[in-house]
């Protein structure tokens, strides 16, 4: 069942089938083809993300919103699908034990994150949406570590949580605006049957706030 991990922050271990898990990773394998194919994210300073990552509904290059992937290939993202929508709303209902706490939620862009043995998300907050609705975070294959850090610095104090394939993160509340990143994966600890020979895939849900 769900467990608080702070105020708004709340792990639901195993809340994905097996089955569900393979059609997430059927459905992030066809958007990580096109129209704007995933890539190592290049940051405005030089930097090239180890992570590598694929966006529906709104493209994130960093540090804003965009319809169509300028730094990819030009092209118009793919649509946010409403069965996507639908599995948001169930995350909270399922993280919050509330029937309605999804009633409200209508994420319309998801980044997808697809991690190697060697990637790692350094330690930042999520400040490009124009709401504090919650992000959803679903993770598949080989377990991470999890970093959660605190709304004030990039520093301690943090908790580290293992997140595993089929596991559910809800970031709500105070929660939303926390520093958290990715130091590790363990690479080899997935089950093949989630549909990841290797490596960890991550979609997290939000809502942008934007229109157009
Ligand atoms: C807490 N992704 O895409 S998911 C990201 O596992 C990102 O790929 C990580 O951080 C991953 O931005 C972590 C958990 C997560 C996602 C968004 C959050 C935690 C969050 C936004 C606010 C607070
Ligand atoms: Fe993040």
């Amino acid at each position: 069942g769900p467990r608080e991990i702070a105020a708004g922050a709340v792990h639901v271990p195993g809340w994905l089938s097996t089955a569900r898990q393979r059609e997430l990773v059927t459905a992030c394998r066809d958007w990580a083809r096109g129209p704007a194919p995933i890539r190592h994210t290049k940051l405005p300073r030089g930097g090239v993300m180890s992570v590598q990552t694929v966006c529906i509904g709104w493209h994130w290059q960093p540090y804003a919103y965009t319809r169509t992937a300028d730094d990819v290939n030009g092209a118009r993202v793919a649509e946010f699908p409403y069965w996507m929508v639908e599995l948001g709303r169930g995350a909270l209902v399922e993280a919050y034990q509330d029937p309605s706490a999804g009633d409200d939620y209508t994420p319309d862009t998801a980044l997808i994150n697809f991690y190697d043995g060697q990637a790692k998300l350094g330690m930042h907050q999520d400040k490009e949406e124009r709401s504090d609705a919650p992000v959803v975070s679903l993770s598949i294959g080989d377990t991470c570590v999890f970093r959660f850090g605190n709304t004030e610095t990039r520093t301690k104090p943090y908790t580290d949580i293992e997140l595993a394939s089929g596991d559910l993160f809800v970031f709500g509340g105070p929660s939303r605006f926390a520093y958290h990143g990715v130091p590790k994966v363990r690479l080899g600890t997935g089950d093949p049957a989630c549909g990841l020979a290797g490596g960890r895939l991550n979609i997290t849900m939000r809502m942008t706030g934007l229109d157009g």
